[in-house]
C-alpha cells in the first residue's frame, strides 16, 4: 500500500514533493533542539518561489537567527575530519500546514560553508546528478540519503554556516542552512591536517543563481540533470548510465 501511494505520487510529479536538510539540523528545523516549540518552519522543504512562498533570501531568510538563541551551533566539526549530512523526504513536523515530502528522484546538489555569517558561501562538495540517489527515490528516510564529505583542513576555528542546495529536474531550487562550530583542538590538529589541493579561499562560490526566482540562469530541466559550472575540487559525478544527461545551465 505504501509503495502504491509513493508510486502514484511519483506519477503525478507532485509539485509539492520536496527534500530538506535533515542533519545537521537546519535553522528553525523541526529536529533542531534550539527551535522553540511550535516554531518550526513548515516551508523548509519548499523550493524557492514555490507554493505561495515569496522568500528569496539565502537560507530561507533565517540568517538573522545566527546571533539569536535559535541559531546556536548544532554540530561541531574539526577541520580535516570526515563528516556527513543527510536530507529527508519527510514532511516537516509543524503545527502549520505544510506539504508532503518527496525526493523528486534525483537532481544535483552542492554543500558549502560560509565564514561571514552567510554573505558568501564557498563550495565544499558538488554532486553532478543522481542527488538524491535514483535507486533510493522511493525512500523518504534520511538514513537512505546520507552523504559523506571532508571538512576542509585549512578552515579556521569558529562559527560557520553550513549550506545545502539542490536543483532537481523540475527546475526547482532549494537551500537549507545550519549553524555550526568549527573546532581546532590540539589533539585533532596534527593527524587531521592535510594539504588541501585548493585553498578554502580559492574555492568557487556556490551556484546561487540557478533556478532561483529572478536569477539569470536556468537548469536544463527534465530529462536532463544540472551540471554545475563551478563544482570546486571535490566532485561526485554520476556514471551517466541513468538516462539523465548532465547539462550545464543556460544564463
Ligand atoms: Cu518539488
Amino acid at each position: 500500500m505504501y509503495t502504491n501511494i509513493v508510486t502514484i505520487l511519483s506519477i503525478l510529479g507532485l509539485a509539492q514533493a520536496h527534500l530538506h536538510l535533515d542533519y545537521p539540523p537546519t535553522l528553525l528545523g523541526d529536529n533542531n533542539p534550539f527551535t522553540p516549540e511550535g516554531k518550526a518552519d513548515p516551508y523548509l522543504n519548499y523550493p524557492y518561489g514555490c507554493c505561495g512562498q515569496t522568500v528569496t533570501a539565502l537560507c530561507k531568510g533565517h540568517l538573522d537567527l545566527l546571533d539569536q538563541p535559535e541559531g546556536q551551533p548544532v554540530v561541531t566539526w574539526a577541520p580535516g575530519q570526515k563528516a556527513n549530512f543527510s536530507v529527508s523526504g519527510h514532511r516537516i513536523n509543524s503545527p502549520q500546514e505544510n506539504p508532503v515530502g518527496g525526493t523528486h528522484a534525483g537532481g544535483s546538489a552542492q554543500i558549502g560553508i560560509s565564514l561571514d555569517q552567510g554573505k558568501t558561501f564557498k563550495v565544499i562538495k558538488t554532486w553532478q546528478g543522481n542527488f538524491p540517489h535514483h535507486d533510493k527515490a522511493e525512500s523518504l528516510d534520511p538514513a537512505d540519503h546520507t552523504y559523506d564529505f571532508v571538512v576542509p583542513a585549512d578552515l579556521p576555528a569558529g562559527k560557520a554556516v553550513f549550506a545545502w542546495t539542490w536543483i532537481n529536474r523540475e527546475q526547482e531550487f532549494n537551500m537549507n542552512c545550519a549553524s555550526r562550530n568549527l573546532e581546532r583542538s590540539e589533539a585533532l590538529k596534527a593527524p587531521h591536517r592535510r594539504a588541501e589541493a585548493v585553498a578554502f579561499s580559492a574555492r568557487p562560490e556556490m551556484s546561487l543563481n540557478i533556478d532561483l526566482p529572478g536569477s539569470e540562469c536556468k537548469s536544463p530541466g527534465n530529462p536532463a540533470e544540472l551540471r554545475f559550472p563551478n563544482p570546486g575540487p571535490d566532485v561526485v559525478e554520476k556514471d551517466g548510465n541513468d538516462g539523465y544527461e548532465l547539462v550545464e545551465p543556460t544564463c
